[in-house]
Parts: C-alpha cells; structure tokens; sequence
C-alpha cells in the first residue's frame, strides 16, 4: 500500500499526472500498479483518530436485510436461503443463487470499466479480472482496508429543512452545492481521508411503496431514484475531498435511470476513472435521526467485505459507532 501524503495528492484539475491516462482520471497517482483507489485515503492515523469519535457506545447497522427487496432490483437473482440439518441438534445455513448485489452493496473496482478507454481503474484489462489468484482489483484486496471516519451528509433533512418536498423516487439530484449547504447546516467539516455517507431518503420511500409497487420498479430499466449529480463538479468535489468511499441509500449512487453509454455517469467517472469505491442500499435513516438528536455527524465507521478472491463486489457489513 502506497503511504499517502495528503499535500502532494494533485487537485482535479491537475488530473490526470500521465499522459497514457484518460481525462479526469486519477491513475497512477497512488502507484502504477494500486489497485485500492481511494480507499488508501484511509490512513492508520485517520483511523486511531476515527476511534476517538466513539463516545457512547450506539452501533448503527448499516446492511439492510438480504432479501430485503422484493424482488431484487435490476432483475437480480433473489437469494435462497435454507436451514439444513448437520446433526439432530445442529444446522447449518445454504445460500443458493446469492448475487452480492442483491441487496445493500460495496460495488468494487472490478464491477464497471470504462466502455470508451476500455479499462477498468488504473488501467487494468477486462481479461485480468477473473475468478483466482492474481485476479485484478478483487474485492479481497478491500479485507483489512475498510475502517475509518465516517461523515453523514443528511441531504434529505436539509432538503426538508428548507421546507422542499424530496421525491426520492424519481430522477431528482443533489448538487454539490446542496452537499456543501447541508454540511454547513449541519455544522460539519468533511475532513479528507472520510468515508462519505449520504442520505437520500429513497430507501424510506422503497420501504412505504406496496408489494405490487415493489415489483414494478425492480426490472432494470424502471429503477427510478434520486441521486448525486453526474457530473464532472462531483467528481472533482469527491476527489478534492479526499474521500475514500461514497456510501448512499439510493440504489446507484447517482440518479436513476441513467444512460448506460453516457461517459458522464458516475459509474464511469468515480469506479474506473478515480478508484472510488460506490456503496448502494444502504440503511442510513435511524443513523441520520441519531446524528440530528446529538448534532455530531462525524462516527467510527468499520465495514468488513467478503473475502472473496475475484470478488466483484459485497455487502458492507458496516456498522458504524458513534
Ligand atoms: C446500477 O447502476 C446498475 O447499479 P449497480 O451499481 O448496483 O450495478
């Protein structure tokens, strides 16, 4: 792991640091062959300060249920699980037809590439990610990196705040500009090397819809939801942040639909192109009460992924503690 020196990092602006690499994107500034991204952003200092931000002991679960939605979205397998017996007085648990997507989510490096440069982040070939060892930018890689502060932006509680009306579930945005407004209304700082959480409001919504509701928006090209702003001022706020990783409640991160040959989707420019690791379905509501009540929006944050060698992506198994 590359040791980073938060003051030599180049601003968006000073992107990319090699001519071999695409527009806006931040590869090789951690190292030719990194395959981590942002995540080296998280630093052992900023963790042991992280650990001085637990100050009364609450630990807020950030996974929904698996199987929470019904069905999956995006046509994803729904899982089975079954109790099977291993003795009289013993059982064991199967997974059949698991998608680790199927319900909240880290999408890996390894998830998207960029369908113009052809290449996932820092450069690596669609034939080096597979399934064993040397696989590239598994999600193994990510097993004992995933821990530091994390900062909630509560974009929906400001949105409401301001007396606006949020329809989480139609292609609405946040800009940055509403970002930074609601960090400034919540009196936080986004410190870099942060984990980012930002609440939406659209698993609330998910929550309140019918069964029949449920099943109309899970195909793929009827997922609807508010989002971040795809464009290239979020990238460049993310990255001049320093943030390691964007965790939302939202199901993409960024509005939905998107076009999937847009170059400008956040899928292309924060996965491929910056390293930046996308969490999705995340239970972030009883979180963002919590941080109103005690006014500190800022928490230990600890996720721990599958370890899975050629994993694509995983669940969070995030808590946070506060
Ligand atoms: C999509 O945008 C399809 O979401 P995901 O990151 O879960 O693939």
């Amino acid at each position: 792991m590359a040791k980073v020196d938060f003051e030599k990092i180049p601003t968006f602006d000073q992107l990319p640091i090699s001519n071999d690499a695409p527009p806006e994107s931040n590869w090789g500034v951690f190292g030719k062959d990194d395959e981590l991204g942002c995540l080296n952003f998280l630093t052992p200092e900023n963790l042991v300060a992280a650990a001085r931000l637990v100050q009364t002991g609450k630990i807020f679960r950030l996974d929904a249920k698996i199987g929470f939605a019904k069905p999956p979205l995006f046509g994803r397998a729904s899982v089975d699980h079954q109790i099977v017996k291993l003795g009289p007085f013993a059982h064991d648990d199967l997974f059949n037809n698991y998608n680790t997507q199927e319900s909240s989510q880290w999408d890996g490096l390894a998830h998207v590439g960029h369908f113009q440069h052809e290449r996932f982040y820092n450069g690596v070939k669609v034939e080096d990610i597979k399934n064993g060892p040397g696989g590239k930018l598994s999600i193994d890689r990510w097993a004992d990196k995933f821990a530091g502060r994390g900062v909630l932006i509560d974009a929906h509680g400001f949105r409401v705040s301001q007396g606006k009306k949020v329809n989480a579930l139609q292609p609405d945005s946040y800009t940055v500009a509403e970002l930074d407004a609601a960090l400034a209304w919540q009196g936080t700082k986004l410190e870099p090397g942060s984990i980012l959480l930002v609440h939406t409001g659209w698993m609330e919504e998910y929550e309140r819809l019918t069964a029949e509701g449920k099943r109309g928006i899970a195909p793929f090209d009827k997922v609807s939801s508010i989002g971040i702003e795809r464009s290239r001022e979020t990238a460049a706020w993310l990255w001049n942040h320093r943030v390691a990783a964007i965790g939302t409640d939202c199901p993409a991160v960024e509005p939905l639909p998107f076009d999937l040959a847009d170059p400008g989707a956040l899928h292309y420019r924060l996965l491929p192109l910056l390293g930046l690791p996308l969490g999705e379905l995340f239970v972030l509501a009883p979180l963002a009460q919590d941080c109103a009540a005690d006014k500190r929006y800022e928490f230990l944050l600890v996720s721990a992924p599958m370890n899975v060698v050629g994993g694509i992506a995983t669940p969070p198994n995030a808590v946070v503690i506060k």
